[in-house]
């Protein structure tokens, strides 16, 4: 597929030029401006208004030195991100990325990202990101601490509650967003509600853990059931085994699916039983090991190194939920091939564009990230609600209330799709949808 809307094309153009060697970035604008051709052809208000080239570039970017010392006494030098995207519709949102692969190109494309996800919620919550290349595998609890000290203490001039709320993403849990508080707190002397994904005793939300994971499950179930399909009886693939892959195993075996493969990294396991998730959460949300240890204790399922071989497991619907770009064309066809008809990701950006087009070519349903991954910053923007009016909710309210809002997103998707001519095409419906109400917020709020 390729763009013609002329005067896309040529703010694409100036995209390219102003953001090179960010290849993801571009890749996630490209994919948005796609949907986008009927949009700007049916709205030249906001052509007029110059919504189109203001949502493209960052309100803000900061890049700083993230300095600390690690358990030799040796002193590590990281680089700390944070893209306050868009705070068209309310204070940027979005999570902290920790991993050796983070540069201003993948925090860019995933907050470029969070602003549509963030629309498509119904809350209000503008679009950022930020993180490091700071890789917290193999690091002592006191080197994780002493990095998020040091990450914080240049973060925390820019955030705040009503500014700029973090949360986390891969590599950033309970336990780094713990750190972060904690220093957050000791400078500003302030104990408010500045991130998500908090513990428990100190203003985190019930459920924000499994919100990522169930409302990825959510959306596909009633993407499913508009199509006439459900989870039941149905075999699935799940890439990753961090935190949107446990909990979309849980979600999906609790609706009746059986989910057949985990991965990380380094492999994937496959296990035609069905995964046995306490010795998963076991291995990786405590004791922080590799997938590949699944094996010891389930000699009878089988641990192949590389990824991309997760691929070629025969199943119904397919879940990436670990990392961008992790499934291309080889990888879309045989899934086809082995007659999965159904790919919603969880993960951010996980399918190649050559991967999403094989999808449509094939007659795939395919649930994009922006909308099929929201549960998780919607439970985010609920852990605000509560932190300003400080209560806590129960879990069931929380679940009921993300179980609403993935309903919503799936409708808002589905109805974009069919009113702009593109029936079931929901990636087209999700960045229309998300879109249209960042746009309207802009032009209502004039050039700035
Ligand atoms: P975690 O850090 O908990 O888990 C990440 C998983 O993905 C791990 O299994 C990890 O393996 C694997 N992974 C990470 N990077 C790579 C890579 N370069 N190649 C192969 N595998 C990789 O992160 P989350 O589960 O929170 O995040 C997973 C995805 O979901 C990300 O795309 C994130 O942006 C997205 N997401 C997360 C949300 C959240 O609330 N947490 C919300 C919405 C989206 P290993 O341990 O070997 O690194
Ligand atoms: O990609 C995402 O939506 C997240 N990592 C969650 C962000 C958040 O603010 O909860």
């Amino acid at each position: 597929m390729a763009l013609k809307n002329k005067y896309l094309v040529d703010l694409l153009e100036t995209v390219k030029k102003r953001n090179q060697g960010e290849p993801e970035f571009i890749q996630a604008v490209t994919e948005v401006f796609m949907s986008l051709e009927p949009v700007a052809e049916k709205r030249p208000d906001l052509v007029e208004a110059g919504v189109f080239e203001r949502i493209v570039e960052p309100e803000r970017q900061i890049i700083f030195r993230v300095p600390w010392v690690d358990d030799n006494g040796v002193t590590q030098v990281n680089r700390g991100f944070r893209i306050e995207f868009n705070s068209a519709i309310g204070p940027y949102k979005g999570g902290l990325r920790l991993h050796p692969s983070v540069y201003l190109g993948i925090i860019k494309f995933l907050g470029f990202e969070q602003i549509f996800k963030n629309s498509l919620t119904t809350l209000p919550m503008g679009g950022g990101k930020g993180g490091s290349d700071f890789d917290p595998k193999g690091k002592s609890d006191g080197e994780v601490m002493r990095f998020c000290q040091s990450f914080m203490t240049e973060l925390c001039k820019h955030i705040g509650p009503d500014t700029d709320v973090p949360a986390g993403d891969i590599g950033t849990g309970a336990r780094e967003i713990g750190y972060m508080f904690g220093q957050y707190k000791r400078i500003r002397n302030e104990f408010t509600g500045v991130l998500t994904g908090k513990g428990l005793t100190f203003g985190g939300s019930l459920a924000r853990t499994e919100a990522t994971g169930y409302g990825v499950c959510y959306f596909t179930d009633e993407l499913l059931k508009a199509n006439g399909k459900s989870f039941k009886d149905k075999t699935v693939v799940i890439s990753g085994s961090g935190n949107v892959a446990i909990y979309a195993t849980q979600k999906a075996t609790e609706l009746g699916a059986k989910v057949v493969a985990l991965s990380d990294s380094n492999g994937y396991i496959y296990d035609e039983n069905g995964i046995d998730l306490a010795l998963v959460k076991q291995l990786k949300e405590v004791e922080r090991k590799r997938i590949k240890e699944y094996v010891n204790v389930h000699p009878e399922a089988k641990y192949t190194e590389g990824c991309s071989g997760i691929w070629t497991i025969p199943c119904d619907i397919a879940l990436p939920c670990a990392t961008q770009n992790e499934l291309d064309a080889e990888g879309a066809k045989a899934l086809a091939a082995n007659g999965c008809f159904a790919v919603i990701e969880g993960a951010n950006m996980p399918s190649t564009p050559e991967a999403i087009d094989v999808y449509f070519e094939k007659g795939m349903l395919y649930g994009p990230a922006k909308a099929a991954n929201a549960g998780g910053v919607a439970v985010s923007g609920l852990e605000m609600s509560q932190n300003s009016e400080r209560l806590s909710w129960t879990f069931e309210d929380v679940d009921g209330r993300l179980k609403s809002i993935m309903k919503e997103i799936f409708k808002s998707c589905d109805e974009a799709a069919k009113e702009y001519g593109m029936e079931g095409n929901y990636m087209a419906g999700a960045n229309i949808a998300g879109f249209l109400k960042v746009a309207e917020a802009m032009k209502a709020q004039g050039c700035v």
